[in-house]
């Protein structure tokens, strides 16, 4: 079967494209597509064509697959000007998302016709890349200066609805797309001059006559693209297009291309886009195991994480009943769901009568019993092993057979809480991330005799509540939380030898995370695991804790905070931390940020190497997704392991053997890190 096969409808050649699962633009199709026109050219018979694809969408880019290959010609750029220069008009029927390779053949076919729920987007960025195939050069021109601007550097695609009001979609079709974009082909095939886009001019006016257009964009988007380079070169090319004729302005394309994909961060977020979608992926389960149904969820605790969790199954449509102790806690978890809803709808990214949707389908409780005929259960109560087994052994009792126990715990041994049970086969973990209804990350920890059809359940629930899933084993921690540790110890004991909370968060939001260790702290909680007794004063952090300094919440904790939550350095803590050394007998030194670097990211990377020793997690690219989606790993950085390897693992086993005494007795080098070094092997492909 050809990818690409040819058919006429009376004098109307249709090109369609069967390349699943998303019909990317690989070589086969490249071929085709050039056959395809070169055979509407030859033939006077054929009076105009039609572009179409089979399967789930039209062509969803290039290849992605065949990025850092050598390129097989003919390449794309100069597929999409052979589609323009076709004597023959060329009718492009899209259904699905037209992303990227895709919009820019649809761009370079003389007209355009779309589905109602089709997208069409240039995403693009999303992959450390530009539109590569004229794209930045005829985009503006077709859709307006603004649109391709949004468009290209933030990567979001737009729906048919909004293509056609913009220009960039000439007709949206209801019903049969073949038979319509042919009856569309049939009205064109004698309009001439054909409509190049590559010559249209009129849009690109509103930009030269405002040429200050860019800085405002920019400056619109600054926060947004902090750190990212392809944003930036987004924009320069759409300015090309304003600024220079056609024919140079695809030469700058070309270069300002090139260079993005031939820098690190190209290849971080492409090592991304795989790993992401490889996450969903169980390893060593058998053949065809099938979800089971969820169609009721029970929550217990309506605390900050039982009411996060809630709203994704709310929002989902799956009903949910939520249990409280008091009708206090109860009263006031169901109050904060609702105002955060209320935020959502005040932001427009919800109607009213969605929000009255959602909320209608929780049922509030102060009795476990009315979780007897859900489908799944999550335990979501405060971090105390005892509190939850004794939870998990009253639910034995109640659920129905194969209705599955998952604990949000964040660290603990979700085995011996499935020992509280009978059915040990029928408990996972599932760790969400705070803000539940927001964070995209889902640690699914798979336990000792978690049965696989419950694996599959959590996995395929995961995508219908919009979270990207990663399994993990049981381990303190599980896989991101077990790396934070030696992260947070770390930055601790840099504080008493010498540093500042300032200065270790700086080489953080420098390094490109939202915020260092310490601002975290105090986001969470720096009372979160504290013994809460103020006499017991054993580290820094209890000497805050004791002073009343929890955070941001209590708007002090390792930096002051004003009335809108700006951190500021403290006198208070540094005296506290002073007053630690003195009692602990520490000369404070100069620290320098490589030594910070090298004792919390380096022993960050050693953890994770001794994760996948331990099979804790199923490879190294799910590592990198916990760290982008759950702990804000700047995405340009491909997640820890991918960066150590950039970083060179040599140069951390190197930079961690240096530290060893400050390390202390407990660290340990793994020695999966040390081989994979001496190998010169990366560890993202472990
Ligand atoms: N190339 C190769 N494989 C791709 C692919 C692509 N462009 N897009 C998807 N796949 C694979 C994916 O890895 C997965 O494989 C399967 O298809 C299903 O994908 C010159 C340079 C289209 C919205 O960035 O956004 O054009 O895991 O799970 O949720 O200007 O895929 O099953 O083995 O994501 O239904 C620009 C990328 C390329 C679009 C479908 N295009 N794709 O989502 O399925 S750069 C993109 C997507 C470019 C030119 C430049 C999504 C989707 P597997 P999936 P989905």
């Amino acid at each position: 079967m050809s990818t690409i096969s040819t058919a006429r409808h009376g004098d109307i050649l249709i090109i369609s494209s069967n390349n699943p699962p998303v019909n990317a633009l690989g070589i086969a199709v490249r071929e085709g597509l050039v056959a395809g026109i070169e055979e509407a050219d030859r033939d006077d018979a054929v009076k105009a064509v039609v572009i179409i694809c089979e399967g789930q969408t039209f062509f969803a880019g290039a290849d992605i697959t065949e990025f850092g290959k050598p390129m097989q010609m003919p390449m794309l750029p100069m597929v999409v000007d052979i589609v323009e220069n076709c004597t023959k008009p060329v009718v492009a029927a899209i259904h699905g998302t037209a992303f990227g390779g895709g919009l820019e053949v649809a761009l370079a076919s003389h007209y355009r016709v779309a589905v109602p729920n089709a997208k069409l987007g240039v995403p693009e960025v999303k992959l450390g890349l530009l539109p590569g195939a004229g794209g930045t050069q005829r985009l503006p021109r077709v859709a307006g200066v603004r649109k391709a601007l949004e468009m290209a550097a933030t990567g979001n695609p737009i729906g048919a609805k909004e293509a056609y009001d913009c220009g960039l979609v000439d007709k949206l079709i209801e019903g049969d797309l073949l038979q319509h974009a042919v009856a569309y082909a049939e009205e064109v095939k004698d309009s001439r001059p054909l409509p190049k886009s590559s010559e249209r001019d009129q849009k690109l006016e509103e930009a030269r006559a405002n040429p200050g257009l860019f800085d405002e964009f920019r400056a619109a988007n600054a926060r947004k693209f902090r750190g990212f380079d392809a944003p930036e070169y987004n924009v320069r090319a759409v300015q090309a297009a304003v600024d220079k004729p056609y024919a140079q302005g695809v030469l700058d394309e070309r270069r300002l291309f090139m260079e993005l994909m031939s820098g690190t961060q190209a290849k971080a977020q492409q090592y991304f886009f795989f790993a992401e979608r490889k996450a969903s992926k169980i390893e060593g389960l058998p053949e065809g195991t099938s979800p089971r149904d969820i169609r009721k969820v029970g929550v217990i605790g309506a605390g900050t994480m039982g009411g996060g969790i809630s709203m994704n199954f709310l929002s989902a449509g799956i009903p949910v009943t939520i249990v409280e102790m008091q009708q206090e806690a109860l009263d006031r978890g169901t109050g904060v769901m609702l105002k955060n809803y209320q935020a959502t709808a005040a932001k427009g990214k919800m109607s009213a009568e969605q929000v009255g949707q959602a909320m209608g389908l929780l049922t509030p409780t102060l009795k476990l019993e009315d979780l007897a005929d859900c489908d799944l259960v999550i335990e979501a109560v405060f971090e105390n092993m005892d509190v939850k087994k004794e939870i998990f052994g009253k639910l034995d009792g109640i659920c129905k057979p194969g209705a599955i126990l998952a604990s949000n715990t964040s660290y603990l041994d979700v085995d011996e809480i499935a020992a509280s049970t009978s059915r040990p086969r029928d408990v996972v973990g599932l760790h969400f991330f705070s803000p539940a209804n927001v964070m995209k990350l889902l640690e699914v920890v798979r336990g000792r005799e978690t049965a696989p059809d419950v694996l599959v359940t959590a996995m395929q629930l995961a995508k219908r509540i919009k979270k990207v899933a990663v399994v993990a084993g049981v381990t303190y921690g599980f896989i991101g939380n077990r790396m934070l540790i030696p992260r947070q110890t770390q930055a601790m004991q840099l504080l008493l030898e010498g540093a500042t909370p300032a200065q270790v968060d700086k080489v953080y939001t420098d390094f490109g995370m939202p915020m260092g260790p310490f601002q975290m702290a105090d986001l969470a909680g720096v009372d979160i695991g504290w013994h809460r007794d103020p006499g017991r004063v054993e580290n820094i952090r209890d000497a805050l804790c004791a002073a009343d300094r929890w955070g941001q919440k209590k708007s002090a904790g390792f930096y002051d905070y004003d009335e809108k939550r700006r951190p500021a350095p403290s006198p208070a803590v540094q005296e506290i931390i002073e007053q630690f050394r003195v009692k602990e007998g520490v000369q404070p030194r100069e620290i320098s940020d490589q030594e910070i670097i090298e004792r919390t990211l380096y022993t960050m990377v050693n953890e994770g190497a001794m994760i996948l020793e331990g099979g804790f997690a199923q490879r190294a690219t799910d590592i990198d997704v916990v760290w982008i989606y759950g702990y804000g790993w700047p995405v340009y950085r491909g997640g820890p392991m991918f960066w150590a390897d950039t970083e060179g693992l040599k140069k951390i086993v190197e930079g961690l053997r240096n530290q060893q005494e400050r390390l202390g007795p407990d660290f340990k080098l793994s020695p999966l890190l040390v081989s994979k070094a001496e190998a010169g092997e990366k560890l993202s492909k472990v």
